[in-house]
């Protein structure tokens, strides 16, 4: 590998399976996504559900999860898919993030066996979209204070409330909702055609505009008593898996960190100012060579979290660690490639604004920057600064 694309050789650190795995996903996401992403970003659109049939066409839906029709890849591949994603459009990811590790992964870990047959080969197929309720209008870093709540009535479960932000909302098939209950807070799969289930699309995003995201209401959803996530009691299920989410992002933060470096060296050097290409210029050197720099090491700590993953050994300070650090790398890779290129910076016709408004939202969700520093201060120091 050339020090261009990759200076500290990182793919050396991967086997054969996972570079093949690795190149799949990047021709289908070069191939399939790129070509048509900055429209849908234009637009504030995407055909969510179209994508998904070819993510399930592809193997990509729920990769990592064995069984059901899932791939069973390892962590690492499924992490290298989520760069490769990540490096068309952050949006994109999150449908796949969502779709297979939220969702998916949610009812393969705690569902019952009718529930896992009943969803996740046609979620794997990406005929059937999934998304993950957690977040409230008034109840974000801290979900333990959710007001959706879900009663017994005769054996039927009854949940009210609405749920904000939410990834895929208006075109899932099925919802993993959580609810607060008489034991605590439960999962429950919800499917969107369920009297009382009504999904709304968030306009006027500045970011994330290549992916749907919606608002939830639960007027009284009347759902039978099997329902219920049987595996998931008390936070502890959403938590866990939000840990398998933010793995993927860790990675995936990288993915479009490289896009913005691999822009701007390629800007650089054709763009000629004072008669020589701006590359030339030792202020633009060095803005590359740290851009490279940073990637590779972000890079670099993706791969051994992956590697501490595959090994059992992974904890979630650890995974609070690689989601901080890759996303603010990924940012500040962004806001310094954006001034490698000037004007045309700013222009979609360019992937790297896209790619800086994008980031504003991975920094927040799947747990904001400051919760991921407090949750490595409270692994440091034995004392939780949350409350
Ligand atoms: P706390 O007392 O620390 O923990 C409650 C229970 O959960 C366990 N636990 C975890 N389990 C798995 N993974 C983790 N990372 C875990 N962290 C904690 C813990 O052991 C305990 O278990 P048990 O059995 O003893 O009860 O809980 P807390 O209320 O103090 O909260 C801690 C805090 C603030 C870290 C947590 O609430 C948090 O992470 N808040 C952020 C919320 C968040 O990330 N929301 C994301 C919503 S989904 C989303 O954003 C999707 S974006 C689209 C995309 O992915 O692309
Ligand atoms: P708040 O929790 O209100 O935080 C506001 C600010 O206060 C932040 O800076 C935060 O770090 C800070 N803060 C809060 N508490 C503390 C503290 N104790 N100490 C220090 N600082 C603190 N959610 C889902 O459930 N499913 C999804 O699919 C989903 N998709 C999303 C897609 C997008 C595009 C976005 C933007 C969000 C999505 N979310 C989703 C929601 C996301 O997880 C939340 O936005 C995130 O958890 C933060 O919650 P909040 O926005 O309510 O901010």
């Amino acid at each position: 590998m050339d020090a261009q694309h990759d200076l500290l050789d990182v793919d050396h650190l991967l086997d054969d399976e996972e570079r093949a795995i690795r190149d799949t996903a990047r021709r289908f996401a070069q191939e399939r996504l790129a070509p048509h992403v900055a429209e849908w970003f234009e637009a504030g659109t995407l055909p969510a559900r179209d994508i998904a049939r070819e993510m399930g066409q592809a193997g990509l839906l729920g990769m990592h999860l064995e069984g059901y029709g899932c791939a069973g890849v390892s962590s690492m591949a499924y992490g290298l898919a989520s760069t490769e994603l990540e490096a068309v459009d952050s949006g994109l990811r999150s449908l796949f993030s969502v779709q297979g590790s939220l969702a998916m992964y949610s009812i393969h870990a705690y569902g019952s066996e009718a529930q896992k047959e009943q969803w996740l080969p046609g979620m794997a197929a990406g005929t059937y979209v999934g998304a993950f309720g957690l977040t409230e209008p008034d109840h974000g870093s801290n979900p333990k204070g959710m007001r959706t709540r879900a009663r017994n009535d005769g054996g039927d479960w009854i949940l009210s409330g609405s749920k904000m932000w939410i990834t895929n909302g208006s075109v899932a098939d099925v919802v993993v909702v959580w609810a607060q209950t008489d034991e605590g807070v439960r999962g429950f799969v919800v499917p969107t055609d369920t009297p009382g289930f009504a999904a709304t699309d968030i306009k006027q995003k500045m970011s994330m505009r290549a992916s749907v995201t919606s608002e939830l209401s639960l007027d009284d959803v009347r759902l039978p008593h099997d329902a219920v996530l049987p595996g998931a009691q008390g936070l502890r299920g959403p938590l866990g898996a939000l840990n398998e989410a933010r793995f993927g992002i860790l990675f995936g933060a990288t993915g479009a960190a490289r896009s913005c470096v691999e822009t701007a060296l390629e800007y650089a050097q054709s763009r000629i100012q004072f008669d020589r290409p701006i590359a030339g210029f030792q202020l633009t050197q060095q803005k590359l060579a740290d851009m490279s720099l940073e990637h590779g090491k972000a890079l670099l700590l993706a791969v051994h979290l992956g590697r501490l993953k595959e090994a059992g050994r992974l904890s979630h300070a650890q995974v609070s660690a690689g989601k901080l650090n890759n996303t603010r790398v990924a940012i500040e890779i962004a806001r310094t490639a954006r001034t490698v290129l000037g004007a045309n910076g700013v222009s979609g016709e360019y992937p790297i604004m896209r790619h800086a408004n994008n980031l504003e939202s991975v920094l927040t969700y799947e747990g904001t920057a400051e919760i991921h520093t407090l949750t490595i201060g409270r692994a440091l120091t034995g004392i939780s600064a949350f409350i």
